[in-house]
């Protein structure tokens, strides 16, 4: 017998109200004590604890499936890709010598895909004869295997008989990584896209290049590694009084080798890689090892403050214009992503405004102010990255310049601006303050929490946003999603970035994936639930939330 299991749960509760009713006899009301009993343990024991929340989960009374080391995964043309990942994670979980076997034919956990599913979503049936995975795509069937891989691992390989359907809110389910204030190798990215990929998210916003430091390789200008890419020390508390500098020098870029095998990685998990290129503004690295991309050509450092330094890139010079397509080339052959994100934010103009070259180029261009001529800027670089077949996507202040709708917009300065954009026909990713700023400190008191940048987003606050309030019907689906951003002023490496990202993004999978199905008297659950499976595979979380601390 198939049965929904929050039916029962309302059958269970009438039936005990009805009982306490009735003048029963002492035997009669024993007997009902131990049926109720009985009843609640086994059906807490069959409760499923998946996070994101399915779209629908039917488990039957009784009867579970076992998986094991041993067990076969019957993968259909096609699907080798989500059959190893998931095999590797089984070998890892189980400490086995060798992976699952992978085979075409035989019984076990079987993989299909049927197109006329949504292309991310999967059925995934359990019986007795074996689990049974359809997915709308590969990435579907993926899908369907983190949420198999989430039982397997809190349940002790038991899965329970029953059939659980899935399919995701938002097509954009991203969190960015900044690399740029500390850097993070090539392993510790890794470690974060497997984050981001069992929570079924898929875009990672790499921002590679910043004031602090420039990541990315770029065979054409060297020396935006070679002198870019290290800053003499780095400001470790919130003053800028010498004694709160380290006095040690921070490097450290990826090859393009590198670039394609962390795209190769995130691919086969299913994530796309945004790189984020940033420009006018946030560019100090790249002046530093090309001074003559600055208005006044002086030398500056690597910088070595946070914040918003008024050193940007020169808009005037057409110089400017060939370096930014140069770079911008040899990025678009390292990243498939359709989206290439130009940064675009917090570009002081005080530069532009005493800058001969910048006042000439606004004079022939008809441009009435600085603004404009950022917004000349961004839209140049659009159309030449409209030319390789890409679209941006940058920061909120890109509305600003004047850009056409075409662009997409990332809102970071407010929810509303991001409302803003999108009734005015931009595609936008909602990544606002407060909410989504990951950086920011988890509990009210700050205690024991470390030095971080500001704010206050605990758990709870994330779980209860609606990224879609106060948007009319008609410019919601230009809400194309949601991301979470990880800035690393005061992130060193990768374990605290794991302790500012999770749990709470634990709370905002379920905006991306389940908006509209979340359910806050289950969620602590669940939450419970995904701590056994971070303890399981090493990943580091802060405590304040399992604490009851807000
Ligand atoms: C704002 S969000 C920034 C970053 C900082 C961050 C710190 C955005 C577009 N710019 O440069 O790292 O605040 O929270």
């Amino acid at each position: 017998m198939m049965f929904d299991y929050s039916v029962f749960i309302r059958n269970f509760d009438t039936r005990k109200e009805t009982i306490n009713r009735k003048n029963m006899s002492r035997f009669s009301k024993f007997v009902a004590l131990l049926m109720a009993t009985l009843c609640a343990v086994s059906v807490s024991a069959r409760e499923l604890n998946i996070l994101p929340q399915p779209t629908s989960v039917t488990i039957e009374a009784e009867g579970d499936y076992m998986v094991t080391a041993k067990s076969r995964i019957v993968a259909a043309e096609g699907l080798c890709n989500p059959a190893e990942r998931f095999a590797e994670d089984m070998m890892r979980h189980f400490g086995a010598k060798r992976p699952m076997q992978i085979s075409k034919r035989g019984k076990g956990i079987t993989l299909n895909t049927d197109s006329t599913l949504h292309a991310e979503g999967y059925t995934m049936t359990i019986s007795k004869e074996g689990i049974n995975i359809v997915g709308g795509s590969e990435a579907g069937v993926y899908y369907a295997l983190q949420t198999l891989r989430q039982i397997v691992v809190t349940n002790n390989g038991l899965v329970p008989y029953g059939v659980i359907k899935d399919e995701p809110t938002f097509s954009y389910r991203g969190a960015h990584l900044d690399v740029c204030r500390h850097f993070m190798s090539v392993e510790e990215v890794k470690e974060y896209i497997d984050i981001l990929a069992a929570h079924k998210l898929n875009r990672l916003h790499w921002h590679l290049t910043d004031d602090q430091g420039w990541r990315i390789e770029i065979k054409a200008y060297p020396e935006l590694t070679e002198k870019g890419s290290i800053r003499k020390e780095t400001l470790i508390g919130h003053g800028h009084e010498p004694k709160w500098w380290d006095g040690t020098p921070h490097g450290g870029f990826y090859t393009q080798e590198e670039i394609k095998e962390v795209v190769k990685y995130a691919e086969e998990r299913y994530i796309v890689i945004i790189p984020e290129i940033e420009m006018p503004g946030h560019a100090q690295a790249a002046l530093h090892a090309y001074p003559w991309l600055g208005c006044q050509e002086q030398e500056v450092d690597v910088w070595t403050m946070w914040g918003v330094t008024p050193e940007v890139l020169c808009a005037g010079k057409e110089s400017t214009y060939t370096f930014l397509e140069n770079v911008l080339s040899e990025v678009v052959e390292l990243f498939p992503s359709e989206l290439i994100h130009i940064g675009g934010d917090e570009c002081p103009k005080d530069r532009w405004k005493v800058c001969e070259h910048c006042q000439a180029k606004m004079k022939s261009e008809g441009l009435e102010n600085e603004e404009q001529l950022q917004g000349y800027l961004v839209t140049r670089i659009e159309k030449f990255l409209n030319t390789k077949g890409r679209r941006i996507i940058g920061w909120d202040e890109i509305l600003e310049g004047g850009v056409t709708p075409s662009s997409t917009v990332m809102a970071w300065r407010g929810a509303k601006i991001g409302a803003y954009a999108a009734e005015h026909g931009h595609e936008v990713v909602m990544a606002p303050l407060p909410i989504c700023y990951f950086d920011f400190y988890q509990t009210e008191s700050r205690e024991g929490e470390g030095l971080r940048i500001g704010g206050h987003i605990n758990f709870e606050k994330v779980y209860s946003w609606d990224p879609l309030e106060g948007i009319s019907e008609e410019a919601r689906k230009n809400i194309i999603g949601v991301q979470c951003n990880l800035w690393s002023e005061y992130l060193k490496d990768i374990k605290m970035v794991e302790g500012q990202l999770l749990p709470r993004l634990g709370a905002l999978c379920e905006v991306q994936w389940a908006n509209d199905r979340r359910d806050e008297s289950t969620i602590r659950r669940k939450m419970e639930s995904m701590r056994k499976f971070y303890d399981a595979n090493g990943w580091n979380y802060a405590p304040y939330y399992f604490e009851g601390r807000k």
